[in-house]
């Protein structure tokens, strides 16, 4: 009678029914092995649910299948409403120096001590099921389990955000997201209502440059910058207070893709970014970012042209130098994505003596905002017990009881103030004046306390000059890449005055900027629309700049090698070894991913079809091939675009002299990315394949 049960366990063990007499003390059927009900039941049977006669109807009274569809049927808890799709890991932070003269922060006192952390990145705009590679902002969250409690920095790799007032962050999520009557587009800022929203806000427009450069297209989780956006405080043990911007710098470098190449990885690799960062994590490539610090005072906040509690604004780095003051090292994946990455609860409002916020009017709305989702999200106010949320240090309060109460509190103490303690009862916990959290008094003088009011700063009201400082503090490619972004961006939206609007606010960025993105609609430039206060000329600030900051490295990349029948053996191991020993990983694509017989007879395996390995998915290639498998890949158009996708991403190609048809066959011209595989230490590739050449840009698209 066919019942699916494991044919294997059955031989083992003559029958099913047998097991119950003759159980293995190790292994999957041992005690400790058998499957149970919730209730700890053991069942029998996994395969068949339990009916009435072998052809008959299925019983009511199966507990086992009951219980099984019940808990499936709830399975999954609601997505984050932004911030949905992402992907985490746990390791370590340790200090460089003790911080004990500007911060009180236990995890700032002594160097090398390590402390716990969970990072998760996320995208934003797109649900739990988009993609990785969207044009967006990514999430940068850092969970510290310090001794004296959590703190979270809870950040994007982005110094700068959208609106300067939580009261405008339902409108512009609404706005970013899909359509509200469509349901499209997912994950892409690409649409009428978000470019609308956007163009009616000036305050956007910094964002919005960050936004449409190759920030927002990222290479790696693992080559992008983090940021605390908001003024926080540091303070110390005499009370005094110290403004603080929080930056992660990664070890890597900043890295980014070029838009074609985001657009086809998303074709290519939907999980691009989380499968990128848990290969590195698990052969033990761990990745790394140093926590930087700019730490000044009021009376230099009260010097700047602009107001530090306006999250639209940066301190450029040349002005306060970010001084670097600790690392973090991300050691370990995670065991199970629900569990963790999917449960986690950052919340801004999480601070830890030594630390405190500052009157930035989106942080305050913020320490409200987490708090409630995850309410919502994780169901009840017990979520702080789930393991990835609970502080490593000891906690204890008098709150009670509610949904999924995990803890068993004992005795009668919970209420205080309380006396149990004088008749020998446990009284409970108390507060601690000395050791306890106090929050920086506010000062008058500052417009920290006052009248209510509904306003802003003066200063706020300055919408423009740091967009430009942004726009002329990159290098011409990545202006022309803004320039395209922005072309791209509003080449989607159908309602013709959204683009026009835009256009006018970008004339008080930049007069070049807006004619270029106006040529590149083919629409004319608008007359400026006024400005609440008139821009000024900022200092350009290198540090802003990806290109000018790259590491020409290859460590930590991936480099596809293109082999098929006949490719050379001696060419293809010296290439393989010299790309290792730059510590990037080497990936070998063949035509069948079962392999390729090589010069010398050997079968050698494939880590990848050429078909679904296309060369977005890496960071440099080499295209390894004798006359006769260059002959037969001229016919396939995998092989063809392989090589033409390379080119146009701007990425180095290593080739064997056989090769160069296939590279003539896919428009690949000779300059210096192009380099000769002579099979000699491979030097001059692994140089070329340790940067980006976009000088040939010009060469493969025209931007605007
Ligand atoms: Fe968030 N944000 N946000 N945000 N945010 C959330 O909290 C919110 C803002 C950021 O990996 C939500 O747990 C408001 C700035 C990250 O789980 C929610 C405002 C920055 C994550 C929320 C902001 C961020 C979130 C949704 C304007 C960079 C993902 C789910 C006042 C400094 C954390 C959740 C993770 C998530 C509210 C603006 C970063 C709804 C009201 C600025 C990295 O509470």
């Amino acid at each position: 009678m066919a019942d699916g049960k494991d044919r294997a366990f059955e031989t083992e063990h003559g029958n099913g029914g047998e097991t119950h007499q003759r159980v293995p003390e190790k292994g999957p059927h041992s005690p400790e092995g058998h499957l149970t009900t919730n209730q700890g039941i053991r069942v029998s049977d996994n395969q068949n649910s339990l009916k009435s006669g072998v052809r008959g109807p299925t019983l009511l009274e199966d507990f086992v299948l009951r219980e099984k569809i019940f808990h499936f049927d709830h399975e999954r808890i609601p997505e984050r409403i932004v911030h949905a799709r992402g992907t985490a890991a746990h390791g370590y932070f340790e200090p460089y120096e003790s911080l004990s003269d500007i911060t009180s922060a236990d995890l700032f006192q002594r160097p090398g001590e390590r402390v716990p952390v969970f990072v998760r990145f996320s995208t934003v705009a797109g649900g739990a099921g988009s993609v990785d590679t969207p044009r967006d902002v990514r999430g940068f969250a850092v969970k510290f389990y310090t001794q004296q409690g959590n703190w979270d920095l809870v950040g994007n790799n982005i110094p700068v955000f959208f609106i300067q007032d939580a009261i405008k962050f339902p409108d512009l999520v609404h706005a970013v997201k899909m359509e509200a009557d469509r349901g499209y587009p997912q994950a892409a800022s690409a649409h009428d209502t978000f470019w609308d929203f956007a163009s009616l806000m000036p305050e956007t427009t910094h964002m919005l440059m960050w936004a449409m450069s190759d920030r927002t297209i990222p290479r790696s989780l693992r080559t992008i910058e983090g940021f605390g956006v908001h003024t926080f405080r540091f303070v110390n043990d005499e009370g005094v207070s110290t403004f603080v911007k929080f930056h992660w710098k990664p070890k890597l470098g900043l890295q980014s893709t070029v838009w074609d190449e985001a657009l086809k990885l998303q074709a290519a690799d939907n999980d691009f970014h989380r499968r990128d960062l848990f290969e590195a994590i698990a052969a033990g490539d761990f990745p790394e970012w140093e926590l930087g610090i700019q730490t000044f005072d009021q009376e230099f906040a009260d010097s700047l042209p602009y107001d530090v509690l306006d999250a639209t604004k940066i301190i450029p780095e040349e002005l306060v130098p970010v001084r670097l003051v600790g690392r973090m090292v991300l050691d370990r994946n995670v065991d199970n994505f629900f569990a963790e990455t999917e449960q986690v609860a950052y919340c801004p409002a999480n601070i830890v003596p030594g630390i405190d916020f500052s009157n930035d009017p989106l942080l305050q709305g913020r320490l409200f905002s987490y708090l409630d989702t995850q309410k919502s999200r994780l169901g009840t106010a017990n979520f702080h017990q789930l393991p990835i949320n609970a502080p490593k240090c000891p906690f204890q309060n008098f709150q009670r009881d509610g949904q999924m109460q995990m803890l068993v509190p004992k005795g009668r103490a919970n209420y205080e103030p309380n006396s149990l303690a004088q008749v020998g009862e446990e009284g409970g916990p108390r507060e601690c004046p000395v050791t306890g959290f106090t929050s920086h008094r506010g000062r008058a003088e500052h417009g920290e306390q006052g009248d209510k009011l509904r306003l802003r700063p003066e200063l706020f009201a300055d919408h423009y000059s740091q967009a430009r400082l942004f726009y002329r503090s990159l290098t011409a490619n990545e202006q022309a890449h803004v320039a395209a972004a922005f072309t791209f961006e509003l080449s989607k939206v159908g309602l013709e005055h959204i683009p026009q609007r835009m256009l006018g606010n970008l004339r008080n960025v930049d007069e070049d900027l807006a004619q270029r993105v106006a040529d590149g609609l083919g629409m004319p430039l608008p007359k400026k629309n006024p400005a609440a206060r008139e821009p000024i000329d900022l200092d350009p600030s290198p540090a802003l700049s990806i290109q000018k900051n790259m590491k020409p490295t290859l460590e930590g990349r991936k480099v596809g090698i293109l082999y098929a029948d006949g490719s050379d053996a001696k060419v293809l191991a010296k290439v393989k070894a010299a790309v290792e020993k730059a510590g990037a990983t080497p990936m070998l694509i063949a035509p069948k991913v079962g392999g390729a017989k090589l010069s010398d007879g050997t079968m050698q395996k494939a880590d990848g079809q050429l078909a679904g390995t296309p060369s977005q998915t890496v960071d440099a290639i080499a295209v390894v091939l004798s006359a006769e498998g260059t002959a037969m890949l001229l016919k396939e158009a995998a092989a063809v675009q392989f090589c033409m996708d390379a080119f146009g991403h701007l990425k180095a190609i290593g080739h064997t002299a056989d090769a160069k048809p296939l590279l003539d066959k896919a428009g690949v011209e000779p300059d210096e990315g192009v380099v000769a595989l002579n099979g000699n230490g491979n030097a001059a590739f692994i140089k070329a394949a340790s940067t980006r050449f976009f000088d040939r840009e010009p060469k493969v698209r025209i931007l605007p």
